[in-house]
């Protein structure tokens, strides 16, 4: 059926949790029997968004081409957990536009830079410092914060706090 469509829509800095909470949500809604697909920058950017950098055009056109997917995607009546930096306003702004009113959740995984870059599971934060790594978001690169997400996730939420105050905002 069409009637769980909903883009829960995941920002926030490179290991802030985005990924983490989004896994441990599906998981919470295929028990309730609802139909989800995450959206991920390990699943798009090899193909959807090849070729496409971290310099401020190409991730709004990341983020675009992501919109339009999941507008195709909700049509079919599924819950999409999309996981995007997705650092600039405008165009966290045109994904909500593209698909239908009051459809879009949008997450704020709130955690500082200071706690990402120390967990830095992908070694990023460490070859920025270094000098090999530009434009990574939160210390070469601008993030710009929601000011009034759905829902905000901060550093101090546990996992299984995170998925509840989610699924709680969504449930109805
Ligand atoms: C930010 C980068 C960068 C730079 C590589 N800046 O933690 P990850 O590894 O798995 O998630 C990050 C991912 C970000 O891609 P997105 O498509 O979410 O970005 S955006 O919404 O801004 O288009 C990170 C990795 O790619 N990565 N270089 N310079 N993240």
């Amino acid at each position: 059926n069409g009637h769980n469509s909903l883009l829960i829509w995941f920002t926030g800095l490179s290991g802030s949790g985005k990924s983490t909470i989004a896994d441990a949500l599906e998981q919470k809604l295929h028990n309730k029997k609802i139909r989800t697909i995450v959206l991920d920058g390990d699943n798009v950017r090899g193909n959807l968004c090849e070729g496409l950098s971290f310099s401020p055009e190409d991730r709004s056109e990341n983020i675009k081409r992501v919109a339009q997917m999941s507008r195709i995607l909700l049509d079919s009546g599924v819950v999409v957990l999309a996981t995007f930096i997705s650092p600039y306003k405008k165009d966290r702004e045109y994904v909500e536009n593209t698909i239908k009113p009051n459809t879009f959740v949008e997450v704020f995984v709130n955690v500082s830079v200071e706690i990402c870059a120390s967990r830095d599971q992908k070694g990023l934060y460490a070859k920025a410092k270094k000098g090999e790594l530009n434009n990574l978001t939160g210390v070469s690169a601008p993030y710009e914060k929601p000011q009034h997400p759905d829902v905000e996730i901060t550093e101090n939420d546990s996992l299984e706090m995170a998925v509840d105050k989610i699924y709680t905002r969504i449930k109805d």
